[in-house]
């Protein structure tokens, strides 16, 4: 009993958090085959007390598997259709299908229904926008939201691990007294922070920018959803923070908002100003919630209210999300 799983993009940081995030939550495996470049293939990745070998992602990689988890980038482009066509479902972590209106963009404690008329593939939504939906849709339910104005502070460890190894001798490189250009990112990341992610589209929003406005919308079924959002990077090495400043239709109170926040589904209220309680990323590095704290009224709106959330971007970010969209296609029969 249990289920054929593929990880394509097994070994990169979100493949392993996958891994990590199938053997923690005990997910029902019957099969679990490694898949990545080239590159990687024949590495030995350590898996439930046994040892797997990584072979390079093929067409043929996907027959007799019933969940492909793409953990992102161009492996989703390139294998995603021949997966699918095998009879695999495809839970895909890259940016290429989430606005396809063929294709259920799924947040399980947001939008858990839309998995039912997935076509072959299911993506899985950015992580700042994950980060903010999960506190976001409680606060719709109970009070309807008029418009959101986020910012966030994002950790290196979201543009890869290469940029992690850049803060890393950067940092050191500047203690010292010396220089070291950056290379993955445009400017010197260490003690600084860079309010620019990804490329620059319309109206001079960052793509990631667009991302928080886009897949938000889509995830609430509110297409004409007024957000509006500035992406900074920081000199983090992991876990993603978020002011979030919401207007809604009815009045709700800090209190309220509290209350509702700590019986939502995926989220931690940790917001004690008196004890020094709001979140932060070192302490929700590795766990699987959105952590939410600074719940404040906004006194220049009439209906307003502030918040700040930290969660980690590789566990419910990106590799939690997927493997929840996996448990979710187990529960209601869709295998
Ligand atoms: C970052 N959010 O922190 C990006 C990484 O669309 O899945 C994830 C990009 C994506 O740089």
């Amino acid at each position: 009993p249990g289920y054929s799983v593929c990880v394509v993009g097994a070994t990169g940081a979100v493949g392993q958090e996958i891994l990590k995030v199938l053997a923690l939550r005990e997910f029902p495996l019957n099969k679990l085959r490694l898949c990545a470049t080239a590159r990687s293939a024949g590495k030995k990745v350590a898996f439930g007390g046994e040892e797997l070998t990584v072979e390079e992602t093929r067409e043929w990689s996907f027959e007799g598997m019933d969940i492909a988890l793409f953990a992102g980038g161009a492996a989703s482009t390139e294998y995603a259709e021949a997966a699918r066509k095998a009879g695999a479902v495809v839970i895909d972590n890259s940016s290429a299908f989430r606005l396809n209106p063929d294709v259920p963009l799924v947040v399980p404690e947001v939008n858990p229904e839309d998995v039912r008329w997935h076509k072959g593939i299911i993506a899985n939504p950015n992580c700042s926008t994950i980060i903010m939906v999960v506190p976001l849709k409680p606060l719709h339910d109970a009070a309807g939201i008029r418009r959101v104005v986020v910012s966030t502070y994002q950790a290196v460890s979201g543009a890869g691990s290469a940029a992690v190894q850049e803060l890393v001798a950067q940092t050191r490189a500047v203690l010292d007294g010396q220089t070291y250009p950056p290379r993955v990112f445009a400017y010197q990341i260490a003690f600084n922070l860079i309010p620019h992610i990804d490329v620059f589209q319309d109206l001079d929003y960052t793509k990631e920018e667009w991302k928080l406005v886009r897949e938000t919308r889509k995830i609430l079924h509110e297409p004409d959803m007024r957000v509006t959002a500035t992406t900074v990077r920081v000199p983090v090495f992991r876990s993603h923070s978020e002011s979030i400043n919401v207007e809604t239709e009815r009045f709700v109170s800090a209190q309220e908002v509290r209350e509702l926040l700590s019986r939502a589904p995926g989220v931690v209220v940790v917001d004690n100003p008196e004890q020094k309680l709001y979140p932060m990323p070192l302490d929700v590095t590795e766990k699987d919630e959105v952590f939410v704290g600074r719940i404040r009224q906004d006194p220049t709106l009439e209906n307003g209210i502030n918040m700040f959330v930290a969660a980690d971007q590789l566990r419910k970010g990106a590799a939690t999300n997927a493997v929840q969209i996996a448990e979710l296609l187990v529960d209601y029969g869709l295998l």
